[in-house]
């Protein structure tokens, strides 16, 4: 069935339709300044990409079940077997389609100092003039949804608002996922709050009579930031972060600049509570880049007896300075957009248990029994598969079922573990600040800064191996500061500057505290030498009885590290020779970490703020001196 026969009985047939733009279905009820410019946004888009009709979504549960049984009737989603995934649905992508697109994402500032030499800048005008043919009668044939979405609770202090319009369903049941969407969203923009305008359009505009296909898209794509005007326009793409413009387009990229220019960070951070065995209760925030163990982090089941983890977010935090001199946090998202493959029983039970249904999955192998599966999810893999493409798969393929990008998407009150306060409008105080990144060399399992400037230092720093092959080269690493180097909607060198700034908002003895860490250094005979996952919790053990005064610190060059007696080691065996590795660093190889700092912040033209230079030459005396 062609997508514009969708709704028969409210729009007559295809063949009769008209071609004038059509409102589908209930037009808001909702009254309000804000509401008239939102309507004349919606008819300017609607206008330009001449959709068959519009449909406002509401957000409730008989348009989610309605939207997804069509996707079904027109093959865009399988069904999953209900009796192993309830509510559960497959769906397979475009092979050209399976990830966010770094390359054709783009910031339009109007100066390009503003964007900065880590992102694709492009010059508003130009660029409009590129997309805007593109988005030309981009809907014809299709549906345009309007989605109001609210990241953070609605109307909290900390959240923001955004509109989607979009001619995917699949990115509307996504967004109905990740975000609260919905009337009460409409309510705010009637009553004047602020909005951010973003734009979908999977580039596949559909001619009288013809059929659909199961993944739209477009080999064309733009994803497109405006931060002059908060504007996201994205093009030709189906998939995550290019779809779901709520998550990394507004969340980070977008927000980043909202939260430079009103003193507060937007960041690639998950964020928990941890629960000593006295009950006290502790926030940590933590920014990884992708594939660093951030979702395995952020539902973390302790090792060590008395102790809980609480699961606040998986990928975002907003933070900001509070009147008491802390550093509040929320998780703007409302779902989880998580990787499948490595999620299993043994990594990740948490996120396998919230997957139990009422999840969309995207690229993962279905099994014969109508259930859905992923390298990792099982030790052994299933005899017999259909793959993410839909051909037929056994474990003699030779390539990997799942696509090693495929994913869930899930609410987040699915999780067994969330915080039963996971949503408060106002957040948690945060307690330490936790940098990571996968390092087979010289970074030690963790280290604690100074203070908030080399805390920023240190996050400026984060660099992981781009990939087995290259693990132990210093020079081959791939640098992504505070995680958010495809994230960073605006000069990353000014953001540096921010995160110092913001710093100057806390009190001294109320700021958390800065931590680096790092799971992954393995030992001159390859062995990794920490065993991770739940035993991390030690790690955790260790910096909050810093944080608390209850242990001391060995002084290094890089910062304070643990004495071994200090790390909670009961139940495991870390051998001292282990350890020593673990803790070691080699000044010559800092040295030349340094001289790589030096020429990453020669990048950045001078904008790189003096404060971070001094922390450069101080980890250098301190160093020679070693
Ligand atoms: C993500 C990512 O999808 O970081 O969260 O790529
Ligand atoms: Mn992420």
């Amino acid at each position: 069935m062609a997508l514009a026969d969708i709704f028969p009985r409210t729009e007559g047939s295809a063949a009769a339709r008209p071609t004038l733009t059509r409102t589908y279905g209930e037009l808001p009820t909702v009254q309000g300044e804000g509401m008239v410019a939102l309507r004349a946004w919606v008819d300017e888009i609607a206008a330009l990409t001449r959709p068959a009709r519009i449909h406002w979504v509401d957000g409730s549960r008989a348009e989610n079940d309605m939207l997804l049984r069509e996707m079904v009737d027109e093959g865009k989603l399988i069904k999953l077997n209900p009796e192993w995934r309830p509510g559960s649905y497959l769906a397979r992508s475009h092979p050209s389609d399976v990830a966010r697109t770094e390359a054709r994402t783009f910031i339009a500032s109007e100066r390009e100092e503003d964007a900065g030499p880590t992102n694709n800048w492009a010059a508003p005008e130009e660029i409009r003039a590129t997309i805007t043919p593109l988005f030309a009668g981009s809907m014809k044939g299709r549906t345009m949804y309007v989605v109001p979405f609210s990241m953070g609770p609605v109307g909290g202090p900390l959240s923001h608002i955004g509109v989607q319009v979009t001619d995917s369903a699949y990115a509307v049941t996504s967004i109905g996922i990740m975000t609260r969407v919905g009337t009460d969203v409409l309510r705010e923009i009637a009553g004047g709050a602020h909005w951010v305008k973003t734009v979908h359009s999977v580039g596949a505009p559909l001619q009288p009579g013809q059929a659909d296909v199961a993944w739209p898209c477009n080999d064309e794509k733009y994803i497109v930031h405006f931060p002059d005007t908060l504007e996201v326009w994205s093009y030709g793409s189906g998939y995550g972060g290019n779809a779901i413009l709520a998550k990394k387009c507004f969340a980070l990229r977008i927000a980043s600049v909202i939260g430079r220019d009103e003193g507060w960070l937007a960041e690639h951070m998950l964020l928990i509570r941890v629960i000593d065995p006295a009950g006290r209760a502790y926030h940590i925030a933590a920014a990884f880049p992708s594939a660093c163990g951030k979702t395995n982090l952020a539902m973390l089941r302790p090792t060590i007896p008395g102790w809980r983890v609480e699961t606040l977010g998986d990928d975002i935090a907003w933070l900001r300075p509070g009147e008491d001199g802390r550093l509040w946090a929320i998780n703007p998202e409302a779902g989880f957009f998580g990787v499948a493959p490595g999620t299993g029983q043994s990594t990740n039970v948490t996120a396998v248990e919230t997957l139990w249904g009422n999840t969309i999955f995207t690229n993962v192998a279905l099994r014969p029994d109508g259930d859905v599966w992923w390298e990792g999810l099982t030790d052994e893999p299933p005899a017999q598969l259909t793959d993410w493409e839909g051909k037929p798969w056994t474990p003699d393929s030779g390539r990997p079922a799942a696509h090693p990008n495929s994913r869930f998407t899930v609410a987040a009150a699915q999780c067994p573990q969330i915080a039963d306060d996971w949503d408060a409008p106002q957040g948690v105080p945060i307690d330490a600040i936790l940098f990571g990144g996968r390092r087979a060399t010289n970074v030690p399992l963790v280290v604690e800064a100074t203070d908030w400037t080399h805390g920023v230092f240190m996050g400026s720093n984060i660099s992981s191996e781009k990939t087995a092959a290259q693990e132990g080269t210093v020079g081959e690493l791939r640098r992504d500061p505070f995680a958010m180097l495809p994230f960073c909607g605006y000069n990353m060198a000014d953001y540096f500057g921010h995160w110092l700034k913001v710093g100057q908002q806390l009190r001294f003895d109320r700021a958390p505290r800065v931590f680096q860490v790092n799971w992954f250094r393995k030992g001159t005979d390859g062995r990794f030498l920490w065993p991770g996952f739940g035993d991390n919790s030690r790690v955790i053990d260790w910096i909050i009885r810093r944080i608390e005064g209850e242990v001391g610190a060995v002084e290094s060059p890089i910062g304070r590290l643990p004495h071994s007696a200090d790390l909670d080691l009961d139940g495991i065996e870390v051998s001292q020779a282990d350890l020593d590795e673990l803790f070691a660093v080699d000044a010559q190889l800092w040295l030349r970490e340094a001289d790589l700092t030096e020429e990453f912040y020669r990048t950045f033209d001078g904008r790189v703020p003096a404060p971070l230079w001094a922390e450069l030459a101080a980890l250098r005396y301190r160093l020679q001196r070693a």
